[in-house]
């Protein structure tokens, strides 16, 4: 049969099958704004999106897109691949499940207080619909959460563990704040009850009380008092076991958020809470204090992650931990947020997973947050294709998961007490009780849903020459040819199912998928992302 017509049929599959229990997306258009779409959920209303199981020969799409498709189940039939590319596919891509890389642990966001009090907003009904579009089977089935130990710059004002009494080397006040017991204890209860499987929590500091620190933090440059060393490590175990008593699970720790904010005379936007570290200091902290109270709180060893800042900063931070043993057999991995990628190239992460290949990478924060434009824009899908482009350059580069920041702000991108108001892939309106779903959040779950935890990135090698250039008026489209390289990326699940997650960032194509002698076609809408799941047609060797 014709090529041409092959791919058109495939295409007419995908649009008839939509027929199931799914509750669509309430549609709403931020009027002004061409392209620009939210899906609408209130007490009573929200939508849902099921896994279809794909029966032996058939595979399974789900697009979202700009044009406003939401999860958009369409199944088509596997073919016999195509010996030679006519032109017919733009995207052509070898798939080889019996090459394998990183095991995946999972996706999320960030608990933190601004998130924490969005959520407290919402009516209880709402709330519900909340927790089940993030964490539910029938949601996008986030697994991480990341928690601040205390404020963070999403607060409403910095305030910290112990304040009082000040130079209390025993932290004999160490208590729940009312943000715990308030605002974030709740919702992480909530999260972990409605969540299908077991949520990795991972808690961070931003800063501790300014007596533990030798230079106020509003000035951006802080250390920690060397007497306060092992205060500071049992300030940890303390968070530890408050939230554990109170049913919360703190699966792992990193070593202090974006230490380079700390490190610096001011940071571009605006004060934050920041502890600063040298190197030299880090490692002493971590040999003699932190990473033996870790290894031992609360009666359980914790995942240590380093690093907790910009791409840039892993070779510097790596490079120190792996010359010491003593402080390399605490560091299980790094975390690294995605601020910076655009002009950080991501082998920077293989070269020094190399010089370590016990440890792994996690992606543990990013959101959209520069540039111009409202600092909350309802409803873009350019800030949707930022999040597959930095997600997909993440996993591509070896990265074991993914963590947004905020999950919910408000209309204004807050609150938070320092002004640095950024976006969120849902946002409360408090007047009327309702969350909108952005585009952000489908792409996040275009990953979160349907890559579990234990998959295992597969390779895939591009058959199809890198067709465009650029596009200028792109702000983040920085490098050359970066987003048609960081296009897409496959897996195999525990099920030994193959997932492939396709982003488009251009007019409507079509991708072919090889995996041995089979044949996947998948159309993909102009700006769009895509699953596509399978049965591995492949037997293991
Ligand atoms: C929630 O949204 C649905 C669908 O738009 C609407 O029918 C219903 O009246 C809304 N409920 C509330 C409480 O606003
Ligand atoms: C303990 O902390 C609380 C809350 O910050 C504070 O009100 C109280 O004065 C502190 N107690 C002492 C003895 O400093
Ligand atoms: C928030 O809700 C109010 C009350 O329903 C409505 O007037 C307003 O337009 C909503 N804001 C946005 C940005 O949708
Ligand atoms: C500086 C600033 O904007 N602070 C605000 C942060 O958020 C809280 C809660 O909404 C407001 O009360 C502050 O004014």
């Amino acid at each position: 049969m014709d090529t041409k017509l092959v791919s058109l049929l495939s295409i007419v599959l995908s649009a008839i099958c939509r027929a199931d229990t799914d509750i669509p997306c309430n549609q709403r258009i931020n009027d002004g704004y061409p392209n620009h779409i939210v899906c609408v959920c209130n007490a009573t209303y929200c939508d849902t999106i099921s896994r279809i199981e794909p029966k032996p020969g058939t595979y399974i799409t789900y697009t979202s897109s700009q044009a406003g498709s939401r999860y958009l189940k369409g199944i088509g039939r596997i073919a016999k691949a195509i010996k030679t590319n006519d032109g017919t596919y733009e995207k052509v891509f070898e798939i080889n499940p019996n090459k394998q890389y990183q095991t995946i642990f999972g996706f999320g966001g960030a608990v933190t207080d601004a998130t924490a009090i969005n959520f407290k907003v919402l009516p209880e009904g709402a709330q519900n619909n909340w927790l089940d579009s993030y964490f539910s089977e029938d949601g996008i089935k986030y697994n991480m959460l990341r928690i601040p130990i205390a404020s963070s710059d999403f607060s409403e004002t910095p305030y910290y563990y112990n304040e009082y009494p000040e130079n209390d080397e025993d932290l004999t006040n160490f208590t729940y704040t009312p943000q715990d017991i308030n605002y974030k204890i709740p919702l992480l209860l909530g999260a972990m009850e409605t969540a299908s499987e077991e949520v990795w929590a991972l808690a961070s500091t931003w800063s501790p009380p300014k007596w533990m620190k030798i230079v106020d933090e509003i000035t951006a440059t802080s250390r920690l008092k060397i007497e306060y060393y092992q205060t500071f490590a049992d300030y940890h175990c303390n968070f530890i076991r408050l939230y554990e008593a109170a049913g919360v699970p703190i699966w792992g720790v990193t070593t202090s958020n974006e230490p380079i904010d700390g490190s610096m005379v001011s940071v571009p936007f605006g004060p934050q809470n920041t502890l600063g570290w040298t190197a030299f200091s880090m490692m002493k902290w971590l040999k003699n204090n932190f990473g033996p109270t870790m290894k031992s709180c609360n009666g359980k060893s914790r995942i240590i992650l380093a690093t907790d800042d910009q791409r840039y900063m892993l070779p510097l931070w790596a490079d120190v931990i792996v010359a010491q043993e003593e402080v390399s057999q605490y560091v299980d991995g790094y975390a690294l947020h995605a601020y910076a990628d655009q002009s950080t190239p991501g082998d920077i992460v293989e070269s020094n997973l190399k010089k370590s290949p016990t440890k792994f990478v996690l992606g543990t924060e990013f959101c959209h947050s520069t540039g111009s434009g409202p600092k909350v824009d309802l409803g873009s899908w350019d800030r949707g294709e930022l999040y597959a482009v930095t997600i997909l350059d993440n996993l591509v580069n070896n990265y074991v998961g993914f963590i947004d920041w905020n999950m919910i702000l408000d209309l204004q991108g807050g609150p938070n007490w320092s002004e640095n108001y950024v976006d969120s892939p849902t946002i409360v309106n408090a007047t009327s009780g309702e969350f909108y779903k952005q585009p952000m959040f489908y792409v996040m779950g275009h990953f979160s849903k349907w890559v579990p935890r234990g998959s295992k990135r597969i390779s895939t090698v591009r058959r199809s020459p890198v067709k465009y250039t650029p596009d200028k008026n792109n702000i983040y489209d920085k490098s050359p040819e970066r987003k048609d390289i960081y296009d897409h990326v496959a897996f195999l699940t525990p099920k030994n199912t193959i997932v492939v997650i396709i982003a488009n960032y251009y007019d409507a194509q079509t991708a072919a998928l090889l995996i041995g002698s089979k044949q996947v076609t998948v159309f993909l809408e102009a700006h769009s992302v895509v699953t596509v799941e399978f049965n591995n047609p492949i037997r293991s060797p």
